[in-house]
This record gives C-alpha cells, structure tokens and sequence, in this order.
C-alpha cells in the first residue's frame, strides 16, 4: 500500500482512535449509546484534562503568586507554563496572553478599554453572521459613544461578502471585529485578508479583533499570519475546563490600555493616595483566577497538539464532506450556508421541510442524539437567512461517519412522526 493511502486510512479512523479518551461518549442518554454532535456549543473533555485538574487539586491545590511555600510555587509554575504553553499554540508571547472567563469575557475586555479612544464619526464593523457575544458589546459601545456599526453582508451561498467589505471599511473605521467560523454557517472567513485591508484603509490604529471561539480546536492559528490585533477564544470549546477564556493582544496596545478590572493581583503598588499597575499580562487578571481551570486548558492544548492539528483539520474535513452529502440526501432538507466543504468547518445547520427546529432536536434526543435548535445566539443572521432557527450540528475530532448514518437516520424517522 502506498504511503498516502496509509495515511488516509489512519487519519480515516482518528474518531474511532481518540473516543477512548472521552469517557462521556461511553455513556447512555435516553437509554441509546450517546451520540455527541454539539461541540459548537461546548466540547466534550479527554481524560487527560480531567485528570489534570483532579491533580492539581489534590497535591499542589494554593492561589497562585503570593505564597512563598513550596506548594503555591508549584501551582504558580503550572499556571505560567500554561500561559507559555497557550502562547506558543499561537505563536504570541507569553505576556500578549490574557486569561478571562471565556471569549465573551475577553470580546467585553476589549470593548471596555477601548471606548475612550472612539472619536464621533468614527465606525466599527462588523459583520451579519457574528455571535451576539461579538455584536452586543460592540453595539453599547457604539451607542455610548454616538458612533455607527456596519455589518459586512453574507453572500446568499452563506459566506462573507467581500466586496461590501471593501465598501463597510473606510478611514473612519476604528474597529474590525469578525468570527473567524461562524458558528452557524460553518464558514471560514477570510480574516487575513480583511485584516490587511483593515489595516491599509481604516482608521489610523484601526484593530482588528478575531473571535476565535469556533476555529481554536479545528485549524492551525497562527496570529502572526491572521494580522489581526486581537484574538478571543474559550477553553470549553477545545477539550478544556468551562470557566476559562484567553484574549490575546499585541503587546503595544495591551500596553497602552487601562485595567478592565480592579482589585488584587493586578497591581504594582497601593497607598491611600493611589494605585499604580502590574505589567502584563497580570495587569488584566485582578483576583484569584481560575487556577485548575488554566492547568486543564493547557492539558487540551497538549492533547491537541498530541494528536496535531493538521491530522485534526483533514479528519474533519473528510467527516464534513461525508455528512454535507449525506444531509443532502434528506428530501425536503435545507442546509444553510456552504454547500462544499471548501473554506468551511464541520457546524452544519438545517432545516427539514415542516418541522420546527426544537421539535427536531426533541425527537433526535430521544435517540440519543445531541443537537442545538434554535438561533444559536446569532438573532439578527437569523433574520437575514428568514428563519426563527435552525438545527445544528457540529463535528469534532471524536465524531464518526457511524455518528452521521445514525443522524441521517434519526432525522428520516423524526419525519416519518411529523407528516404522518
Ligand atoms: N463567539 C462565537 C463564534 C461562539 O460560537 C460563541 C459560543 C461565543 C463567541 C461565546 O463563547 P463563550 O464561551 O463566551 O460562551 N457559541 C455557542 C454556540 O454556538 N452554542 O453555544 C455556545
């Protein structure tokens, strides 16, 4: 056998390979082997990250950056390696690397510490398919400061539309703030590419901010390559613990901007007169933070990296073709935004003719299969594709074409129940 054809069948089993190491995927919901296809919404976490959260826990649980004893020195060494550790996966420096609560977090620090700078007439774009997590912060922000918001349409394919790019960003643009993959479409968006554009037309120090949130745990980033300013992510949507998010900023403008919080940790000196603040990253981590929590982010990370993100990309990339035409198939089903796996993630939403995406998502419950129904946080794309919601699922290294054949046939049983 050729050695290509080796690696094709290797990286053809990579779901079947790395399920032993989610223990939940072992388990029963409604009685039926459960099968997990929302990790848009949330990953499901391997053993490894478990069991490095119960670790530290157990033998070197202290708050971190105070104690002189042994065992706070140690859990200081592993929340600083994890920061080096997130770095490196991205290509920044350990200091350019923000722990928060979770891209929400993150996307609301940026939005924060930015305000003064805003100028009336100013804009901030923005674009149709973003998360309200990336639209809401922004859109106070605007209000506050009497400024405008533009929205880069999407084309009727789903995918963003690049020539109203190039009309949305102007000198007056202060900020840009895209979804790398929208979570709804599946879309990759040319981030890049409207990076430079930002940075060649809009505003004097205009920023480029990326959410991050669905492309962390499904393709290579490198922020060096994407250009952008920003980066925003969530450790639960790759293999990591809920509670913890990561903003990466380069380091002149985290720098140059203020605390997002106040209180312990974050400061250099306090006297009764005033306060004066810690350098980064730690400028921006006031309080005790999630400890365990950043330890099994950096487990995920290494487990990723275990595995490696290429394999990763082309599995998915080969379960996402296999379920787009398998989805296909299903008469009176329509798939909202790209049709091909080119330039485009394993989050797949749809509709089936007639039936509501909650009642969808009931029946495929009581087969053991977990989806997302409804608007998934993106209202105002849904107004654009004129739908109340959709059905979405979404791929991860741990799925399988078995798990789409029984969707495919869940889906085909749950239309039998509604047009009887
Ligand atoms: N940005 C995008 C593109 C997202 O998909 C999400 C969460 C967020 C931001 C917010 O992340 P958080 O960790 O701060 O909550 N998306 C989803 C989803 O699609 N279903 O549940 C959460």
């Amino acid at each position: 056998m050729l050695a290509a054809q080796q690696q094709e069948q290797h990286i053809g089993l990579l779901g079947e390979a790395v399920k032993k190491d989610f223990p939940l995927l072992h388990t029963l919901m409604n009685n039926k082997p459960i099968v997990y296809l929302d990790s848009a919404a949330t990953s499901q976490k391997p053993r490894q990250v478990l069991d490095a959260i119960q670790r530290y826990y157990e033998e070197y649980n202290a708050n971190v950056h105070r104690g002189i004893y042994a065992l706070s020195e140690k859990a200081t060494t592993a929340y600083e390696h994890a920061r080096f550790i997130i770095a490196r996966f991205i290509n920044a420096m350990p200091e350019e690397i923000i722990f928060t609560r979770g891209t929400t977090e993150s996307l609301n620090l940026i939005a924060y510490t930015n305000v003064k700078q805003l100028r009336q007439g100013q804009n901030i774009v923005l674009t149709q398919m973003e998360h309200h997590s990336n639209l809401v912060p922004w859109q106070q922000l605007a209000k506050e400061k009497g400024i405008g918001v533009r929205f880069i349409r999407i084309t009727p394919e789903g995918r963003l539309d690049m020539d109203h790019a190039h009309q949305c960003i102007d000198h007056n643009t202060k900020i840009v703030s895209i979804t790398h993959i929208s979570n709804v479409l599946g879309a990759v968006n040319p981030v890049k590419e409207i990076a430079i554009l930002a940075h060649e037309r809009g505003a004097q120090d205009c920023i480029v901010v990326v959410d991050a949130a669905q492309s962390i745990a499904h393709t290579p980033i490198n922020v060096k390559e994407l250009g952008c300013d920003f980066l925003a992510f969530s450790s639960h949507k790759m293999f990591g613990p809920t509670g913890v998010g990561i903003l990466y900023g380069r380091k002149e403008l985290l720098d140059q901007m203020p605390p997002f919080q106040y209180g312990g940790d974050m400061i250099r000196e306090v006297r009764f007169e005033g306060t004066t603040f810690a350098e980064l990253p730690h400028k921006f981590e006031a309080g005790t933070p999630n400890i365990a929590g950043v330890i099994g982010l950096a487990k995920a990370v290494e487990y990723i990296k275990s595995i490696g993100m290429e394999k990763i990309q082309a599995y998915e990339h080969e379960l996402t073709t296999y379920a787009l035409a398998r989805l296909q198939e299903i008469d009176g089903l329509t798939i909202y935004g790209p049709k091909t796996s080119e330039q485009r993630s394993g989050v797949i939403s749809f509709s089936v003719h007639g039936l509501h995406p909650h009642d969808m998502a009931q029946l495929l419950d009581r087969e053991g299969i977990c989806v997302r129904g409804g608007h998934h946080c993106c209202m105002p794309l849904m107004s654009v594709l004129q739908v109340s919601g959709t059905t979405r699922i979404s791929l991860s290294l741990y799925n399988t074409k078995e798990d789409i054949d029984k969707l495919v046939t869940a889906i085909e049983a749950a239309k039998q129940v509604f047009y009887r």
